[in-house]
């Protein structure tokens, strides 16, 4: 009989646990399909590509566009922070417009249009790689998507949220 009473408060409990269980896993899904139908900015890719090549280039040049999509649009800026990665060191052998060696911002303003033509939504981050009269070797730069925002709230990084579509590679070749 003991063991009976125990069998069935556990089936309760389980049971309750259960109802809990779908209660919450509900909410999740929810969340979660809010969250991978919302926002998020992502470095344009061609097509479906979901990794954008390298970007080979030498010291000295300028003007290296990396180009920051929000794919589903926003109807107010987007805030876009990055960091950077790799051996290339900030003022030595790169800048960025508005950055620091800790990071730096664009911001992606929505095209007013709602027509369908209308180029999705993005800016670009332009990347300058400096001269230093010093074979101090190739570098690697990264630029790595970190966190993003809009008048609604945060906006997510890479493509749907994961690591996709979040770092671009600048390959610095040495010149001297
Ligand atoms: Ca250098
Ligand atoms: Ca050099």
């Amino acid at each position: 009989m003991k063991k009976l009473t125990y069998i069935l408060f556990a089936s309760v409990i389980i049971l309750t646990g259960c109802s809990e269980d779908f209660e919450l896993n509900d909410n999740d899904q929810n969340l979660n399909v809010q969250l991978l139908a919302g926002k998020y900015v992502a470095f344009t890719a061609d097509g479906a590509n979901v990794t954008i090549p390298d970007i080979d280039a030498e010291e000295g040049e300028t003007g290296i566009e990396l180009n920051v999509e929000v794919p589903t649009g926003s109807t107010s800026n987007v805030i876009v922070n990055f960091t950077f990665g790799g051996s290339a060191v900030f003022g030595t052998d790169f800048t960025v417009a508005n950055a620091t060696s800790s990071g730096g911002s664009v911001t992606i303003v929505p095209d007013p249009g709602d027509d369908p033509a209308d180029l999705i939504d993005n800016v670009d981050i332009v990347v300058d790689l400096l001269t230093d009269n010093n074979q101090d070797g190739d570098k690697v730069l990264e630029v790595i998507l970190s966190s993003a925002s809009n008048a609604d709230g945060s906006v997510l990084v890479g493509r749907g949220g994961t690591d996709l579509l979040k770092t671009a590679v600048i390959n610095i070749s040495d010149i001297d």
